[in-house]
């Protein structure tokens, strides 16, 4: 396929405006990441979980246990909290002074302020899964919600919109 002179400038304009921090790199993935997600979340959530393979099944049942501790088959609001302050308790910064050093050195830890923030927000936004509104995430709700983030997450899954018409046709 033939890029447009205009088209690519367009592209290049968009891109821009995505790329608020300016590091030119994984906002481009952010971009067609969150692009696809808005395509696909045009669709039923229950026809989404029936496109996924097998092992994107076994990938959300690996993640779906890591949540649930206690292996009752559901997420409660706790165990994601949980879940998030193990995961971000690793970015924290050491309270421990001889790890100071290591933590100048390593711009990856974050504010303790700031990683309480993003378990808040990671918990609310698994919650959400809750389509049935009894306070806990099933493996069915969770899957039909993770759906839509596996397909997405697929390699060259993104088709412009403008494009979708002539995938139909070809098939
Ligand atoms: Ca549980
Ligand atoms: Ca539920």
């Amino acid at each position: 396929m033939k890029i447009h002179p205009d088209q690519e400038y367009r592209r290049v304009v968009h891109f821009k405006v995505m790329d608020r921090n300016s590091t030119g790199t994984i906002d481009w993935w952010e971009f067609v990441n969150y692009e696809a997600v808005k395509v696909l979340g045009r669709r039923d959530k229950r026809s989404l979980s029936k496109l996924l393979s097998k092992r994107e099944i076994e990938q959300a049942r690996d993640m779906f246990h890591s949540y649930d501790r206690d292996e009752d088959g559901y997420i409660t609001q706790y165990e994601a909290m949980k879940a998030y302050e193990r995961w971000f308790g690793q970015l924290k910064i050491p309270n421990d002074s001889s790890d100071a050093a290591a933590w100048n050195s390593n711009s990856s830890y974050l504010q303790n302020q700031e990683v309480n923030g993003h378990i808040d927000m990671h918990m609310k936004i698994l919650m959400d899964a809750d389509t049935d509104k009894n306070k806990l995430i099933s493996w069915q709700e969770y899957l039909q919600d993770q759906a839509l983030y596996l397909l997405a997450a697929r390699p060259n899954y993104y088709i412009p919109p403008n494009l979708q018409k002539t995938k139909k046709k070809l098939k």
